[in-house]
């Protein structure tokens, strides 16, 4: 078998708390004044760190904030997006992804989580698969972001494989050019979808089942 592994983003590939991502940092948009926050802007952020995503509201601003404001607005931000997080439960796992992650376990493939996301533990805890996955590599054990393959080569460390055994599945642009720069085989669903290097382009998350193993 080639291919022993999948490691999965989490945020826009595992669950949909890409949109509420994208809700709480209109919000504090909108806060700050900034009232043509776009899904267009939200896209620059899928992927990359919670202190970049923020850069990513503040280019569309005049005003120029100290480090300090900025940690606060960032901390504002993820107080907004932690209480969505707590209206979520195991039936915010769709059957779909549920009964692929344990077709892939059923044929001695391996799972992991590859998220930049410091809320990822949070996250499989409340949709109940936290115990699923062979590693979890997040924004809590990296030091650069997506594009900078860190968080993908981590957790193919955490579950003994090397890269070129893996396939990534990602949702961001970022996401692909860290697998890509990793040495992994990119699986692009949803936005991804518009990156012209990622090996395979997947409409639906069954079809993973379909990829050469
Ligand atoms: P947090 P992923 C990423 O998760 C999101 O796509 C990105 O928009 C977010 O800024 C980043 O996590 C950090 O998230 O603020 O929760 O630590 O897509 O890599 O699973
Ligand atoms: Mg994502």
């Amino acid at each position: 078998m080639k291919y022993k592994a999948i490691i999965f983003d989490l945020d826009g590939v595992i669950c949909f708390t890409d949109e509420y991502h994208f809700l709480a940092w209109q919000a504090l948009a909108k806060k700050l004044g900034i009232t043509n926050f776009t899904r267009e802007d939200n896209a620059k952020q899928r992927g990359v760190s919670r202190m970049e995503s923020l850069e990513v509201v503040l280019a569309k601003s005049d005003k120029k904030y100290t480090y300090e404001e900025k940690v606060e607005l960032a901390n504002y931000k993820n107080s907004l997006y932690v209480k969505m997080l707590q209206n979520m439960n195991e039936s915010d796992l769709s059957n779909e992804v549920k009964s692929t992650l344990t077709e892939l376990k059923n044929r001695g493939i391996k799972i992991a989580i590859g998220s930049s996301s410091k809320n990822a533990p949070l996250i499989l805890n409340r949709l109940g698969i936290l115990n699923l996955f062979d590693g979890i590599s997040d924004g809590n054990n990296i030091t650069k972001s997506k594009p900078n393959p860190e968080v993908f080569l981590k957790a193919a460390q955490f579950i003994s494989v090397e890269p070129k055994e893996c396939y990534v599945v990602e949702d961001a642009i970022a996401g692909i050019d860290a697998a890509l720069a990793g040495g992994f085989t990119s699986v692009a669903i949803g936005d991804a979808t518009k990156h012209s290097g990622a090996h395979y382009k997947i409409s639906s998350f069954s079809e993973l089942l379909n990829l050469p193993f």
